[in-house]
């Protein structure tokens, strides 16, 4: 199987868990958007989603689903999104297409994080794609300063803005043994809106693309 068609059968393969009547919460990214076109054969059983970028707000509504702003919603039983890297015990480095912020934001509010991957993204160790902070931009040179002195390599995203208005400093060099401290840590830094690891809000469930077919991972 090609990495499309892995990412093609963990997308269809989420459909099991959005009940019927919610509205769903939807990432962003090449595998995410299999996702959304499998939604699209289920429109009629779902009200709607609410999406993490505009990216998927306009694939969504291209495909006729109703897409909701997220303080409209006070319950949201499902989030479904892909991930760069993810590990056994489901923590994830997020944040290659630019839309971590808004990610981490519907994922927090989600009862489940279902995560979808092709076999390409699950390793033992997260690092060695770099992990991406979404910075203000005037606080840009200080926190590159800053994740220097916590041994990382930061490398600033040319050209990309974010959907918030932000630019993104994208870390490489970590072993990242401790995801929740790092985590923790990066979010200390004045100036850092959001970081790409995904460790203290971790997925529930991995649905991974193999030769062998999908296997689930809780
Ligand atoms: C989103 O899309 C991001 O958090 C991650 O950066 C990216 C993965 O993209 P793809 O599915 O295209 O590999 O989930």
């Amino acid at each position: 199987m090609t990495q499309n068609e892995l990412k093609e059968a963990v997308g269809r393969a989420a459909l099991q868990y959005v009940p019927d009547d919610c509205i769903v919460g939807v990432g962003t990214g090449s595998t995410a958007n299999y996702f959304i076109d499998a939604l699209g054969t289920m429109k009629g059983r779902i009200k709607g989603a609410v999406s993490s970028s505009e990216a998927s707000v306009k694939r969504l509504m291209g495909l006729g689903i109703e897409v909701f702003d997220l303080n409209t919603i006070d319950k949201l039983p499902v989030y479904v999104d892909g991930a760069d890297e993810i590990n056994h015990q489901l923590q994830m480095i997020k944040g290659g297409g630019a839309a971590l912020t808004r990610e981490k934001i519907v994922s927090a509010v989600a009862e489940q994080f279902i995560c979808i991957a092709d076999e390409s993204k699950y390793v033992t160790v997260l690092g060695k794609f770099p992990v991406p902070v979404e910075v203000i931009p005037m606080a840009r040179s200080y926190v590159a300063r800053e994740i220097v002195k916590l041994g990382g390599h930061p490398a600033y995203r040319e050209g990309v803005i974010t959907d918030n208005g932000n630019v993104i400093l994208d870390v490489h060099g970590w072993q990242v043994t401790e995801a929740t401290k790092l985590e923790t840590e990066l979010n200390q830094i004045v100036g850092v809106v959001t970081n790409g690891l995904f460790a203290r809000r971790r997925a529930d469930v991995l649905l991974l693309g193999t030769a062998d077919g999908v296997k689930t991972y809780k």
